[in-house]
């Protein structure tokens, strides 16, 4: 049955899957602790809340006897990081580039759930990053690779472009070997990182990184971390996109994933209201945050840019009735007018 299953998975879409038993990730509920102990989880109270569950995976369905791990590949086919050298421009990580991967997945795993029922009667729940599961833990477990320095799973044939998901079942699946390390002594992801958000390898302070800034992190960002924000105005790619185990990343199957977005202009993105944000992200990640965050991290990349020009295009955000927006337009404002006082702009060239 799992030889067919995984034909079937592959069949579908998906680029990997392995098995595990729900108790398989005994030491997971610890480093949760841990990390949650630090603060280092932010705003994401969530995480907080069903702290039991996500730690016990055993514990969110004890019917469950397999959990079966698939991995689907978004691997993009350009540099990630090339659109960091333009900044007028917005960046935004390239798993938001295309469709939400939480619809294209959840109905992916939904059909190979149903082919599963459908099979063998065994009953089923399926899950893509919203539950309270700590799926690259479990995704190791399952033999589908490792959880790299940067703490995201990356497998040998497979790289480090993948989302995962989740089906728990109470059929009984012979479970995989589970896969260990192969980051050795290299320490790329660590090192680009632009906000030092690794307090050692392995681990996040999730406080510090782009993604959680961009996407989580609601209010004003901290001063000292905006300057290092550069123009990422949703998520981030630097650590993975370094990673030299990308050479052998398989491509991404789901149409769906190619990129729309591309790399839209900060001044355009500024101008934005309710209703044009909503249609201009309509079906995309991106919508989730709302425009007002969405301008407030435009606003942090415009102050960052060096560009006079983009000063009043940040002015006219000045009165926004979001007052984080108007503080960000503040800042903006303020960078800008210091750099033509200095006449100089952030690397030292004449603007
Ligand atoms: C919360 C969350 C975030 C937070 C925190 C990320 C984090 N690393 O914890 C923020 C908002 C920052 C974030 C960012 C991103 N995320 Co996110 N996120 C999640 C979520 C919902 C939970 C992760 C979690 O449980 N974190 C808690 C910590 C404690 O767990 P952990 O990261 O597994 O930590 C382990 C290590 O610290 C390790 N550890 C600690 N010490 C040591 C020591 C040694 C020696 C070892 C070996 C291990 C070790 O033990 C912990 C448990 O195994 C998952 C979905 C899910 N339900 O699992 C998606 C998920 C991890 N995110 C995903 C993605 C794509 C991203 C981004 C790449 C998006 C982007 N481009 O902007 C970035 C990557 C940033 C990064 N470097 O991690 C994917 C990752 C896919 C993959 N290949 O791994 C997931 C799995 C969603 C999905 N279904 O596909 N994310
Ligand atoms: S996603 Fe960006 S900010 Fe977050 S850890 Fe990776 S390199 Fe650092
Ligand atoms: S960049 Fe290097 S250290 Fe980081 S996950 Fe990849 S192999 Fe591991």
């Amino acid at each position: 049955m799992k030889q067919r299953l995984r034909e079937q998975a592959l069949a579908e879409g998906f680029s990997a899957m392995g098995v595990c038993r729900p108790d398989a990730v005994p030491g997971a509920a610890g480093r949760l602790r841990d990390f949650l102990a630090a603060g280092r989880h932010g705003q994401m109270g969530w995480m907080e809340a069903r702290e039991g569950w996500r730690g016990s995976p055993a514990a969110l369905w004890p019917g469950a006897r397999s959990v079966v791990m698939l991995a689907e590949a978004y691997t993009p086919e350009g540099d990630p990081l090339a659109g960091l050298a333009q900044p007028d421009r917005g960046v935004v990580s390239c798993y938001a580039q295309g469709k939400d991967y939480h619809d294209l997945v959840k109905r992916r795993l939904k059909r190979l759930g149903r082919w599963l029922v459908a099979e063998t009667g065994a009953e089923i729940k399926v899950f893509v990053d919203t539950a309270p599961v700590m799926e690259k833990p479990l995704a190791q477990a399952a033999g589908l690779g490792w959880q790299g320095k940067h703490t995201n799973l990356l497998g040998k044939g497979l790289g480090n472009w993948v989302f995962l998901g989740a089906i728990f079942t109470t059929l009984e699946l012979e479970p995989d070997a589970p896969e260990v390390s192969h980051c050795g002594s290299c320490t790329a992801c660590l090192d680009i990182c632009p906000t030092a958000a690794f307090p050692a390898p392995y681990q996040l302070d999730a406080r510090r990184c782009i993604s959680y800034l961009t996407i989580e992190h609601a209010g004003p960002v901290d001063e000292g971390l905006r300057g290092l924000m550069g123009n990422r105005i949703y998520g981030c790619d630097d650590c993975l996109a370094v990673c030299p185990w990308n050479k052998f990343a398989v491509a991404a199957r789901e149409i769906g994933y190619a990129p729309r977005i591309g790399l839209p202009d900060l001044a355009d993105l500024a101008g934005l209201d309710d209703a044009a944000f909503r249609a201009r992200f309509a079906g995309s990640p991106v919508k989730r945050i709302g425009r007002n965050r969405l301008v407030r991290n435009v606003l942090y990349a415009i102050g960052n840019s060096g560009r006079a020009t983009l000063a009043p295009v940040a002015a006219v955000l000045l009165g926004d009735s979001d007052p984080v927006v108007a503080e960000a337009a503040r800042w903006a404002v303020g960078r800008l007018s210091q750099l033509q006082d200095d006449g100089v702009g952030p690397s030292g060239e004449s603007c």
